[in-house]
């Protein structure tokens, strides 16, 4: 029996879900014997003696994120080369084998409390795949292995708001077959963290597909069940260039959740994006990468691509041999950090008049969503799919931006959308179509000058809601 629409706008995120999805935009650091050797992938040979930061400070890369409008850190604790930041129990092959703080240092603790200090949240990366450790490939032992390590990060840094399990493996046809106990892993991991989400090889956060930061035009929290359990994990070769694994969408094409695609399905669920890319050509630091740093214009349309487009942004920067990021990467994170404050500080609409042209009750009329307040929204009566939005801003201001925010705690709903502006000379005039809203949608065009303007839902499942409408001008000096 196929799922009805009703039902499929009702599905929902986690409590975990949901404040995860509130973070929006949030930093990656790559950071590990692959910044001493100059590569991508250590092949678990490398020395401990050759991690040497010289002038590491934790709290630099946890200033430039906050700078950037970061809201959280997540750190690469073990890569797939296996070397551990945090001086393990379960294996030698750690910073505790380091010349770095003569063997005493442990980056996990220096990265969470930064961290905390700046009130950002703490995310672990650990790598399933393992090249160092000899029990890979045994899988039972190298899964009590595992365990251990997690164990280690979930109970020893403070609260953890994602676990990140990579699903890349080189082995090969004829390398290491582990077979990983996911299970065991997620409830470990609900036990210790029960607020955390566990990220692409995880139930709770989805992988965008991609690593070059494409964004789908439509992108669908509530996609079929079978996206979650898809085969987790993602041959990428050696000898792939990055740029071809990062261009290879797989997960899966351009449509994961149109109501064709649910058609078909048997179960719904939340199960929404993260787009994760890298400041820099690679992952890891490379000097001969510091003319490639993407710049403040290119961060901030990468930013309101993903935060603007249902997703959350995980951005990476590697940190350099030294230990600091890079002062090209810190020029480009103030410069988007600035663009992020400057573009949406100032709300045109706020208090503005708002009249539905449906409406659930008088708990959701229009006027919700422009209160300002994060517990109101706007809900037509069930069953109307269509609405009409129009607000009076009480001036006629420039503007060239639009944001809308779906109230997720009930579903998804929204599936088309036009924007009109009006002027005495014209009347209304169409100036922008759109697709999906989800948590965010930025809605961007060309400057507008008028006091009033209309959105028209086209297009919506049962009843759509909103929490927010807001209007802005980026070219604004304010
Ligand atoms: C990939 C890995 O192979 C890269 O090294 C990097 O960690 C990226 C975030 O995920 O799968």
């Amino acid at each position: 029996m196929s799922i009805s629409i009703k039902e499929a706008a009702v599905v929902a995120p986690s409590a975990r879900q949901l404040a995860w999805q509130q973070l929006e935009f949030y930093g990656f650091i790559h950071f590990t014997v692959n910044t001493f050797t100059d590569r991508e992938w250590g092949d678990g040979t490398e020395l401990p003696e050759i991690f040497h930061p010289t002038q590491l400070d934790a709290s630099q890369w946890v200033q430039v994120c906050h700078a950037a409008g970061m809201k959280g850190l997540i750190l690469t604790c073990k890569h797939h080369d296996g070397f551990c930041l945090w001086p393990s129990q379960y294996t030698d092959h750690s910073v505790r084998n380091s010349p770095w703080q003569q063997g005493q240092g442990d980056l996990v603790r220096e990265v969470s409390e930064a961290c905390r200090e700046y009130g950002l949240q703490f995310g672990v990366y650990l790598s399933p795949w393992d090249r160092h450790e000899r029990s890979y490939g045994d899988s039972e032992a190298y899964n009590d292995y595992f365990v251990h390590q997690l164990e280690e990060l979930l109970t020893g840094y403070g609260d953890i708001f994602s676990v990140w399990f990579d699903g890349a493996c080189g082995e090969g046809l004829n390398g290491k077959r582990q077979v990983y106990d996911w299970d065991r892993y997620y409830d470990v991991i609900r036990r210790h963290q029960p607020q955390a989400v566990i990220s692409v090889c995880g139930p709770d956060v989805r992988w965008c597909g991609n690593e070059a930061g494409h964004t789908r035009t439509s992108e669908w929290s509530v996609v079929p069940a079978s996206m979650r359990d898809n085969e987790k994990i993602q041959e990428k070769s050696q000898t792939e260039d990055d740029a071809a694994f990062a261009s290879r969408i797989n997960s899966d094409e351009d449509d994961l959740g149109s109501r064709q695609v649910i058609a078909e399905a048997e179960e719904l669920i939340w199960y929404p994006a993260e787009v994760n890319t890298s400041i820099r050509p690679g992952w890891f630091y490379h000097a001969t990468e510091d003319g490639q740093v993407k710049d403040a214009d290119t961060l901030m349309e990468l930013y309101e691509r993903t935060v603007g487009g249902n997703s959350c942004f995980l951005l990476n920067l590697p940190p350099d041999r030294r230990g600091l990021i890079h002062e090209h990467d810190v020029q480009a994170l103030r410069g988007l950090g600035e663009r992020i404050s400057r573009y949406y500080e100032h709300d045109l609409a706020l208090h503005a008049q708002v009249q539905a042209s449906t409406f659930d009750d008088s708990q959701h009329e229009g006027s919700c969503i422009t209160d300002g307040r994060g517990d109101t929204w706007w809900q037509a009566a069930e069953g109307t799919e269509q609405a009409t939005i129009e607000l009076d801003l009480g001036d006629a201001f420039t503007f060239d931006r639009i944001v809308l925010m779906e109230h997720i705690v009930a579903g998804q709903r929204i599936e088309q959308f036009t924007v009109d502006v009006f002027s005495e000379e014209e009347g209304w005039q169409q100036i922008h179509t759109g697709t999906v809203v989800g948590y965010k949608c930025i809605c961007r065009f060309a400057p507008q000058h008028c006091r009033q303007l209309r959105i028209t839902i086209t297009g919506s499942r049962w009843c759509p809601t909103l929490q927010s409408v807001s209007v802005y001008d980026t070219k604004s000096q304010v």
